[in-house]
Order: structure tokens, then C-alpha cells, then sequence
């Protein structure tokens, strides 16, 4: 087995990835441009994700607007450049000669623009953060084989920006992986024991295998931390480009 695929990893976190300074300077300038905010079932996105966007229906939109979208987000000053640094925390799969990760967004593979990079979510105080565990089997809709396919590799990043007064992390379960034709149902139920809790805290980076089962934890707001705002996109490896490919 190759140095490689011993690297491969359920999960990992990288504590105060983002400085401070540059967290709130995000967090601010999330905030003051709600008009940008885009409704969901109990959340707002700014950006887009693929995902959230199939659920709503808004498939079209997502495709057409991605331009727009992805200069709204180049507007947060070095988002891109960490998102692109979270990438040398995924295994060494795909490497150039200097020993750094071969990463495209799937605008540059695809070459064509109607792919969004990444997106925020954005919880409200009126809104409750739980989200049932899932796996996000909608980002692989553009590759319906790899979501049956279980040498696909592929993992999601979430980015903690701002966080709730308590609780809001991530929930997973690492051990046993979903794949598209096994229902949670299926599980034997001591695997539900079986789970991690990823504690957020502004600037923490997250990235775990998308295969996993998570959640959002529930969370409590205050009139000091009335937000939970994470950046999400995902990394799938493409052994025929010899990169990682992202889109949110
Ligand atoms: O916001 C997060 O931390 C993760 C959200 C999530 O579970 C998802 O988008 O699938």
C-alpha cells in the first residue's frame, strides 16, 4: 500500500486556521451585505451550494448565477487562498512535482464558469442550527458512479466563521461509511454510539470524509453570539486528473 492511501484520515481539524482579525473582518462583511443572503428550508446561503440549491429546486439559478456568486465571495478578502491552504490538509493524493496538492475547482476542470467554488450557510437567531445526520449525497450528483463507488475519495470542509454561544460544532460518525444504496436505517444501532463531536470555534478548519454520516450540533445563541456561519465546499479526487477537484 503506497505512503499515500496510509494518509488517508475519517477526519481532521486544524484549531485557529483563519486569524481572528481576518475572521471578524469576514463576519462583519457577511453581515452587513444581507441583502446578498439567500433563504433556504431554516438557513441562509451566501454563495451558493450545490446541494441546498437541488433541494430548493433552484438548480438553474445555481448554474446561471455561479459568476455572480463567486466574485460576491472573492470579495472576502484571502478566502480563496485559505481555501486552497485547507487543501494541503487533505491526504497527498495528488501532488506536483514541488510536493504541493494539485487542486482545480471544477470550473477550471470543467472549463466552463457555472460551477460555484464555495458557499456560506448562515444560521439565524430565530432559526434552529440542528440538522438531522445526513450524508450530502447531492454533490455527487454531477457523478451519480462515484456515489456508488466505494474507492471514490472525497471529503467536505466546513470553516467555522462565527460560531454560537455554545454548542455548533459538527457531529460524525467515522467508523462505518454510507454509501448511496444503504439507508441509516440498515445500521446495526450500536453504530449510532459510535460518534465524534467536532467542536467549532471561529477559524476552525474541518475536514472530514464525505462518506460520513454528520450533523450539525444543536446550538444555543446569545445576544453576544447570536450567529453560526461556517463556509462549506468539498474535495473530490480525480485519479484521471491526478488532482482534487472543488465545488461547493
Ligand atoms: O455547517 C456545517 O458545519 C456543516 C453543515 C452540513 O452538515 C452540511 O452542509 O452538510
Amino acid at each position: 500500500m503506497s505512503k499515500a492511501i496510509n494518509e488517508r484520515y475519517d477526519f481532521k481539524q486544524v484549531h485557529d486556521f483563519v486569524p481572528a482579525r481576518l475572521i471578524s473582518r469576514w463576519t462583519r462583511q457577511i453581515l452587513d451585505d444581507a441583502e446578498n443572503w439567500k433563504p433556504r428550508k431554516s438557513y441562509y446561503t451566501y454563495g451558493r451550494l450545490y446541494y441546498s440549491d437541488i433541494q430548493s429546486d433552484n438548480i438553474g439559478a445555481y448554474h446561471g448565477d455561479a459568476p455572480k456568486d463567486n466574485a460576491l465571495l472573492d470579495k472576502l478578502p484571502s478566502m480563496r487562498a485559505y481555501v486552497l491552504e485547507a487543501a494541503k490538509h487533505l491526504p497527498s493524493l495528488a501532488l506536483l512535482n514541488g510536493g504541493k496538492p494539485r487542486v482545480l475547482s471544477r470550473r477550471e476542470t470543467t472549463k466552463t464558469s457555472c460551477w460555484c467554488d464555495y458557499g456560506i450557510h448562515i444560521y439565524t437567531p430565530l432559526q434552529n442550527s440542528s440538522v438531522g445526520a445526513h450524508v450530502d449525497f447531492e454533490l455527487f450528483a454531477p457523478y451519480p458512479e462515484k456515489m456508488l463507488n466505494r474507492d471514490t475519495i472525497c471529503y467536505s470542509m466546513t470553516l467555522a466563521i462565527a460560531c454560537p454561544a455554545s454548542g455548533g460544532g459538527l457531529i460524525i460518525w467515522p467508523r462505518q461509511k454510507v454509501w448511496a444504496n444503504m439507508t441509516p436505517e440498515q445500521w446495526p444501532e450500536a453504530l449510532w454510539e459510535d460518534k465524534q463531536e467536532l467542536g467549532y470555534s471561529p477559524g476552525t478548519l474541518s475536514l472530514f470524509n464525505s462518506f460520513c454520516m454528520h450533523q450539525v450540533e444543536p446550538c444555543q445563541i446569545s445576544r453576544k453570539a447570536p450567529w453560526r456561519i461556517t463556509l462549506l465546499t468539498h474535495f473530490l479526487y480525480r485519479p484521471e486528473l491526478g488532482c482534487w477537484e472543488y465545488w461547493s
